[in-house]
């Protein structure tokens, strides 16, 4: 039991969103909100007191010549190889917007969480990730964040785990 009262607050609404999605699936994963912001990588691992590497981002991208959304699940250290992206899925790629990103995941930047879309994406996981016994994502606000592990990440999502990073 904790008497921090940020245990027992209700929900924002995205993140309630992000915690009911969750319960569909049928794991119990708390979603957890900070005080502090955990918009960027850097702020979460910083808020939770992880490494950044341990932080799963969640990246939009637009597919080019289909308009799809692609996701990418990185490790909060790794910049996606955006060529080595096309190649995977078959077609050139860019960076979403914010307004794509909000249209298809129903979430705002720094809150995207890697589950519960609005429009299932097409989805990666960065091969780092799988390194860590626990990594943490967005929970639908720039301040909520849930705790889990990389072999449930890529089963709840149907990410096919690739090697996306920069360098
Ligand atoms: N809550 C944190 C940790 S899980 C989070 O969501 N981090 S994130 O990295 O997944 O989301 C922020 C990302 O959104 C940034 O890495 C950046 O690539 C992207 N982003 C930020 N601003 C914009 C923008 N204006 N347009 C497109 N993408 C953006």
């Amino acid at each position: 039991m904790s008497n921090n009262p940020e245990d027992t607050a209700p929900l924002k609404e995205s993140a309630r969103r992000v915690q009911e999605a969750l319960a569909t699936g049928g794991f119990d994963f708390q979603v957890r909100e900070f005080p502090a912001s955990t918009r960027t990588s850097a702020e979460a691992a910083a808020a939770i007191g992880c490494e950044v590497g341990q932080i799963a981002k969640s990246l939009v991208f637009r597919a080019k010549t289909t308009d799809r959304p692609v996701l990418v699940i990185a490790s909060g250290a790794n910049r996606v190889n955006e060529k080595a992206l096309a190649r995977l899925i078959g077609e050139p790629v860019g960076r979403a917007d914010a307004e794509f990103v909000r249209r298809v995941t129903g979430f705002a930047i720094g809150g995207v969480p890697p589950l519960g879309h609005a429009t299932p994406p097409v989805t990666l996981v960065d091969r780092d990730l799988l390194a860590f016994a626990e990594i943490w994502a967005a929970a639908g606000t720039p301040n909520a964040v849930f705790r889990l592990t990389p072999d449930v990440l890529t089963a709840v999502t149907g990410g096919k785990v690739a090697d996306i990073k920069q360098g």
